[in-house]
């Protein structure tokens, strides 16, 4: 019997949370509300699983749960997938791991890939961002439509200082990417929210950064919204102002030069952790507890691509390294590694890591 208790205590909780949720006006951000529900539920059985070996009905149960919140809620595993810069292609690679890809070129030459999930159907579209024009080109997962927006300044500065960085993410909550840009010269991020259909005269400015920060957005307090947050090279800091508050935090993390800045929810909590890759060694740090985790994961040399690979909610370490992936699935705990791609792509599944330092022209 006592077995079965973790396990009830947890179903308990899921239906508490579950009638909670329908007995009130629901959230803005619904579908963050019911992952977060849906993280705590099956982190806590998963881990009931490992130490008590429940039954296989339970099991049984649990792969229900699973498949019930991946065809409701849109835990779909994401695929390995690169940009490969010659020839703007795009190659993904099939979910069933039958070894068959997709193929689409989307994009010309000089084109920044930046796909995120604009349409929000839980699968991120192919998306090029033209620094030349500042124009977006979006292919919609849904129905494969094309959307096109003018966003962030065209070409360097004219002073001669650093050029935008596009930094695609869901600021307002509502499940769908948000067209963004970060202003390196001037610390100052500006976003066509999704919510407003991308109206120009609702466009959001927020200061936050100044000339040589690199912008490391991420929803680091869980309430589905994306922070505006940067890393100062000088000092190593990061700076984070949360949307649930709008209170600033700040850390020291990391080092310029030699690390990649890859903040995601890896705990599983539904807040992202501030975090770095390091040749070959992955560091994260909870804001809310302090603690921090240290992972040896992937080749020295290759590029993060974080994602949940497996489909379970929670993000998975994963490294791209000139043709060969290295993910480490947290639902089994082990390595698997999958030649797709090769040299010179870029990885475009999973969360963009971001150099810890600003070239300054
Ligand atoms: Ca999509
Ligand atoms: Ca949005
Ligand atoms: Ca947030
Ligand atoms: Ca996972």
């Amino acid at each position: 019997m006592s077995r079965f208790l973790g396990i009830s205590a947890n179903w308990v909780f899921f239906f508490g949370k579950f009638s909670q949720f329908f007995a009130k006006t629901p959230p803005n951000n619904v579908k963050a509300f019911i992952r977060d529900i849906f993280r705590s539920v099956t982190k806590r059985d998963r881990m009931n699983i490992a130490i008590k070996k429940t039954t296989s009905t339970t099991a049984a149960i649990l792969l229900a749960v699973f498949a019930f919140s991946t065809a409701i809620f849109g835990f779909s595993p994401e695929d390995p997938a690169v940009f490969r810069p010659s020839g703007s292609t795009w190659f993904k690679q099939s979910a069933d791991e039958s070894g068959s890809f997709s193929a689409v070129k989307w994009g010309m030459e000089g084109d920044v890939p930046v796909s995120a999930d604009f349409d929000g159907d839980g699968i991120k579209d192919t998306a090029v961002w033209r620094p030349s024009t500042g124009v977006w080109y979006i292919l919609r997962s849904t129905d494969g439509n094309v959307d096109h927006f003018t966003w962030g300044m065209t070409t360097q500065h004219p002073t001669g200082g650093l050029a935008d960085v596009p930094a695609p993410a869901d600021f307002d909550g509502d499940g769908r990417a948000d067209i963004a840009v970060f202003r390196m010269d001037t610390g100052i991020w500006y976003v066509l929210t999704s919510t407003s259909g991308y109206d120009h005269r609702k466009a959001v400015f927020f200061p936050w950064g100044q000339f040589g920060d690199v912008p490391v957005e991420a929803d680091y307090d869980g309430d589905g919204r994306t922070d505006f947050a940067v890393f100062r090279p000088l000092g190593n800091k990061w700076f984070i102002s949360l949307s649930s508050t709008g209170e600033a935090k700040i850390a020291t993390f990391g080092t310029s030069g030699y690390d990649q800045l890859v903040p995601a929810d890896y705990s599983g909590d539904g807040r992202a952790e501030i975090a770095i890759f390091r040749e070959g060694e992955w560091h994260t740090l909870d804001l809310a507890s302090g603690s921090v985790e240290s992972t040896i994961f992937g080749p020295a040399t290759g590029t993060p691509a974080p994602a949940d690979y497996d489909g379970d909610g929670e993000i998975d370490l994963a490294v791209f390294d000139r043709g060969m992936w290295y993910i480490f699935r947290s639902t089994t705990g082990e390595l698997s590694t999958l030649q797709f791609g090769s040299d010179g792509d870029l990885p475009t599944s999973g969360h963009k890591a971001r150099r810890s330092i600003v070239a300054v022209p």
